[in-house]
């Protein structure tokens, strides 16, 4: 049996348009009541069992033999011996990918992640305080998902904030550990490791144990496990996202080799069954030129079968009455990241306001975002692009208001203080800005 890949053909000409796009995108991330259950056990039992909880979950599922928690730790020395033990090409990558992403990230902070200030007239000072969390956790898939490029998206940000440990947690199923996720963790400077995964490993993280210190946030994503476990500890700890499958959406002109928008389009439909792949543009015999390089190159794909089954699932091929229409429909969809595969890639860039990641130009595949470009690959999904942004050193850091009033001041705000207080009922907050009025 020959493997097909065709995803949905729609246009924006045909009156069923709207209903077919919406079922296409449908998404929905509703909890599983049976996921939920399971997973407050092992959090609660974790919490007052600690280290016994962890390690017995983590026997159990992970089909380990240890004898203690401690046992689990990643040791430095470890961590530095996987480095060393891969071939030479991919050590350089790995320190390659770090040193860009590392100066994407310290630009951003430079940007918009430093402490300011300025004194008003009457010499009142304003400003706001940044300063790093102290501790964050972050959650390493473990299986068919273990990425070390998102050890060094998840690390990397965390160190340019300044946090002061960073603790990874990375589940190794029947012990068996990835040398790559275990180098990126050192290239990328992870304070400790543990190799314990699941709803226990974010438990231990939230809540603490004897061995695993309690952090400040999780990052990371996980399984739906992991996913409803981040959910539930979040407001004892931080949490970056819940991320859904990966998206990609590519808008082109036509004038990008169409073997190129197809390998894009599989870039992402090779991470998994419910991954989303779209192309919008508005030249049919394109799209058609397209679809022919998606059968000529499927076949070749070792991960033809998940490439298939995304692309028949959610994918489409979308033909538009324009770029400007093209980009309107981008914008409803919000996607993760945002292919702009065109001759004139800045002329519609203006037009586009929600996506996680915007890749210009027919050269920047996403793919290369994903490992090296620079920014962050941890980005919104589902349509959160709407109101959400990309992982960034911003996440590792907090504010804090700073405000020192002058006697000036005080005489100047004093009175719209108590004026206020007292419309409210509250007499000592009118008291405490009275008391500060210079008697005349
Ligand atoms: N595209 C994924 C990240 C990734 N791709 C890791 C390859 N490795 C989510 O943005
Ligand atoms: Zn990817």
């Amino acid at each position: 049996m020959t493997l097909k890949a065709a995803p949905l053909r729609l246009s924006t000409t045909s009156a069923s348009f709207d209903a077919e796009f919406k079922a296409r995108l449908h998404w929905s991330a509703d909890a599983d009541a049976a996921i939920e259950k399971v997973v407050a056990d092992i959090l609660a039992d974790v919490q007052t069992r600690g280290d016994e909880a962890v390690l017995e979950y983590t026997n159990r599922f992970d089909k380990l033999d240890a004898k203690t928690l401690p046992e689990l730790e990643l040791t430095q020395a470890e961590l530095k011996a996987a480095f060393e033990s891969l071939p030479a090409a991919q050590r350089d990558a790995l320190e390659a990918a770090a040193r860009r992403v590392r100066s994407y990230h310290e630009a951003q902070k430079k940007a918009s992640g430093e402490s300011w200030s300025y004194r008003d007239t009457d010499g009142t000072l304003l400003g706001q305080k940044v300063t790093p969390l102290d501790r964050v956790g972050i959650y390493v898939p473990g299986g068919k998902a273990a990425y070390p490029s998102s050890v060094l998206m998840n690390a990397i940000p965390a160190h340019v904030a300044g946090v002061g440990e960073i603790i990874m947690v990375v589940p190794t199923p029947k012990g068996e550990k990835n040398q790559l996720v275990l180098a990126a963790a050192y290239v990328a400077g992870v304070t400790r490791g543990f190799t314990i995964g699941g709803a226990q490993a974010v438990a231990a993280l939230a809540y603490g144990t004897a061995t695993v210190p309690a952090v400040d946030k999780i990052t990371g994503p996980g399984n739906a496990y992991v996913a409803a476990a981040k959910r539930r500890v979040f407001g004892t700890v931080g949490i970056d996202m819940i991320a859904g499958p990966s998206e990609i959406l590519v808008l082109a002109d036509g004038t990008t080799p169409p073997e190129w928008v197809a390998m894009d389009l599989f870039s992402q439909a090779e991470h998994d069954e419910l991954a989303q792949s779209i192309l919008l543009c508005p030249d049919a015999a394109y799209i058609d030129r397209v679809q022919a390089e998606i059968d000529r190159l499927l076949p070749a794909m070792p991960r033809a079968e998940i490439i298939a089954a995304s692309l028949n699932g959610r994918g489409a091929l979308i033909h538009t009455k324009s770029m400007e229409e093209a980009c309107e429909i981008s914008n409803r969809i919000a996607p993760e990241h945002l292919e702009v595969s065109s001759s004139e890639p800045n002329r519609w860039e203006p037009l586009l306001r929600h996506a996680g990641a915007i890749f210009l130009g027919a050269f920047t595949s996403e793919s290369l975002g994903d490992y090296c470009a620079g920014p962050n690959h941890v980005l919104p999904t589902s349509g959160t692009a709407r109101f959400s942004s990309p992982l960034g050193v911003y996440d590792f850091q907090k504010r804090s208001s700073l405000i020192e009033v002058s006697e000036a001041g005080a005489q100047v705000l004093g009175p719209v203080a108590v004026t206020l207080a007292e419309g409210e009922g509250l007499q000592a907050h009118a008291e405490a800005a009275r008391m500060r009025l210079r008697k005349i």
